[in-house]
């Protein structure tokens, strides 16, 4: 069995919470188009893009806009969004993972971030967590959305470790197929009813070490 030699991170769900903010974000627009939105809709969204999110929101609320329009609303959702994770704090690091990457660090584990967001350089700063990672992908570097490997295969690349020793830690079904389909390992996070096509599953992080990349 191949040794694993790099962990390669999913940001909202696995680090932070972020979802409950682009909920509050995503409802504000809702609302301001006059329909609802509620936190069973928003699961549809996790990581989903940001494009693609809009166009679930308004599928929803059953609203044609035009792609002029959409640009907009985009943009309004992602302003008050920024606006909520500008406040984002060392506290809200979810529980484990600061003590995790320091093992993983300790250890010679390189890190990666394989996120959709295009807002992770503000969230990992905010949280205190850039310094831990070795080469960061976001939704500012890639053009093609999980369950596409793509965000995985160029992290490894960055990281210059071969696919076959890199896991990727994942809350989304989407994210556990990219990591399949980029001949990784891959660790789900979260409920395994969703996450079952991952190699292991874990409820969160809170009890992760060195011991939980060993396959
Ligand atoms: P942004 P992940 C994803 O993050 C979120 O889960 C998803 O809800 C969001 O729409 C997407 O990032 C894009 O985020 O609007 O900040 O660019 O789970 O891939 O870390
Ligand atoms: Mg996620």
């Amino acid at each position: 069995m191949a040794k694993i030699e790099a962990c390669l991170f999913d940001l909202d769900g696995v680090i932070v919470d972020t979802a409950k903010y682009h909920y509050l974000a995503w409802k504000r627009l809702a609302n301001n188009l006059g329909f609802d939105f509620t936190i069973e809709n928003n699961e549809l969204l996790k990581g989903v893009s940001r494009v693609r999110s809009l166009e679930i929101l308004l599928e929803i609320g059953n609203y044609t806009a035009t792609e002029e329009e959409k640009l907009k609303m985009a943009a309004d959702k992602n302003e008050w969004y920024v606006e909520y994770i500008s406040k984002l704090k060392e506290d809200e690091i979810l529980p484990g993972v600061r003590e995790f990457l320091l093992e993983l660090k300790a250890n010679g584990i390189k890190i990666a971030l394989g996120s959709a967001s295009k807002n992770s350089m503000l969230i990992l700063n905010n949280l205190g967590l850039t310094k831990y990672f070795d080469a960061i992908i976001d939704g500012n570097k890639v053009s093609k959305a999980k369950p596409d490997p793509e965000v995985f295969i160029l992290g490894a690349e960055e990281l210059g470790i071969s696919p076959e020793n890199c896991v990727v830690f994942e809350d989304a079904k989407a994210g556990i197929e990219a990591a399949k389909a980029a001949n990784m390992k891959a660790i789900g996070v979260g409920d395994k009813t969703i996450l079952g096509l991952a190699d292991k599953v874990v409820k969160d992080l809170s009890n992760a070490n060195i011991d939980i990349i060993k396959f």
